[in-house]
């Protein structure tokens, strides 16, 4: 008898075992009333004397060995199958990861379908644009100093006669007239036009591409009243119902009287505090939204229409701020760094 050869069968045996029951049938092998063990055991009576002495032993140690070895794979063997059973089947299978769009194709989304409620047709016009709609029909003289190149980028090439150089367009105001012409000189005129602008800064709070929305309004009557109250409409829908707006005197070339629009702060709600400090936001309870004016009377002889008959008003805001100004982003940067945690914030 060969205790050595013995015990390495029994490991082999142990090792194919995949189940817990597996490890028990093995066991019943070995040690049960009719098990290998006391198969040996009933052996030893043919043995002589001498050979008993020492098979005895063997087989209480082999005995002990068995036992241990299937106590340690049983409970080896449990512990898998319970973290198996931990696997809850009925649950979902967890959801593919999957992308989101833009907070600013968000905020792209959210404007249009506001003024799309009050009749407002959304627009593109080109962002690469010739200076005549950028800024000549804007009653922007050539020694406008948006018309710097340290304001503007211009491309290069040979410039047109009426139209002069192309741009990157500054601002969104060079769809007015374009939106004028497409309606061939005939109000009414209500356009949201969207697009990107281009000006060389970055900072906190300006990049050198970003996006911008501009509303035109233009009809018989149209008033300072109709300007407020859209704005109004605007900003509660976006900012929610009780946020405020002023206006402030302002000076733009295309339009007359300008201002500038405020908001009351979305932190502080107009107080200037939060928690007995001064709101860091705003410092003065208001936020600058962007620029607005009643359209003026060159830009609409520009674009072929009677300033006599018809009168309108426009406004040019910027999407990254009013985006930032509604969830508190204190950097416009965030934006354009592709960084996955800001990102999925929206
Ligand atoms: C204009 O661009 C005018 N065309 C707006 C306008 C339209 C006035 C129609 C009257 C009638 P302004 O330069 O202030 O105005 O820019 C408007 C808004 O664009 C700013 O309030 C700001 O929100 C945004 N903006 C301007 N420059 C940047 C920039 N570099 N990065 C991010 N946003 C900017």
């Amino acid at each position: 008898m060969d205790i050595t050869t013995l015990k390495k069968t029994v490991l082999d045996e142990l090792a194919k075992c995949t189940t817990a029951d597996a490890a028990s049938d093995l066991e019943l092998i070995y040690l049960g009333r009719n098990g290998r063990v006391n198969e040996l055991l009933k052996g030893i009576k043919s043995l002589s004397l001498e050979e008993k002495k020492t098979a005895g032993k063997d087989i209480n140690a082999f005995k002990a060995f068995v036992t241990e070895e299937v106590r340690r794979a049983k409970s080896e063997l449990y512990a898998q199958e319970e973290q198996k059973i931990k696997v809850d089947v009925t649950l979902p299978p967890p959801l593919n990861k999957s992308g989101s769009l833009h907070p600013i194709t968000i905020a792209v989304n959210e404007i249009t379908g506001i003024f799309n409620k009050i009749g407002f047709i959304r627009m593109s016009y080109p962002e690469v644009d010739w200076e005549y709609y950028a800024f000549e029909v804007l009653n922007m003289p050539k020694t406008h100093a948006a018309r710097d190149d340290f304001e503007t980028t211009f491309l290069n090439g040979i410039p047109d006669k009426k139209m002069g150089k192309m741009v990157l367009t500054p601002h969104t105001s060079n769809g007015q007239v374009r939106e004028m012409e497409r309606l061939k000189s005939t109000p009414p005129i209500r356009m949201i036009n969207i697009g990107k602008c281009y000006r060389p800064n970055w900072d906190a709070t300006h990049t050198p591409m970003f996006h911008q929305f501009e509303g035109l309004c233009v009809d018989k009557g149209i008033t300072i009243a109709n300007l407020k109250g859209t704005l109004e409409y605007f900003v509660k829908s976006y900012f929610g119902e009780n946020t405020e707006v002023r206006l402030r005197p302002h000076h733009f070339q295309f339009t007359e009287p300008s201002f500038e629009v405020d908001i009351t702060c979305t932190m502080c709600k107009g107080s200037a505090v939060v928690e007995g400090k001064k709101c860091k936001i705003c410092k003065s309870g208001w936020l600058e939204l962007g620029g607005t004016g009643m359209v003026h009377p060159n830009v609409l002889k520009a674009g072929g229409i009677d300033p006599t008959i018809y009168s309108g008003w426009a406004f040019g805001f910027g999407i990254e701020r009013v985006n930032m100004m509604k969830y508190g982003i204190d950097d416009i940067r965030n934006y354009y760094t592709g960084d996955i945690r800001f990102l999925n914030l929206f």
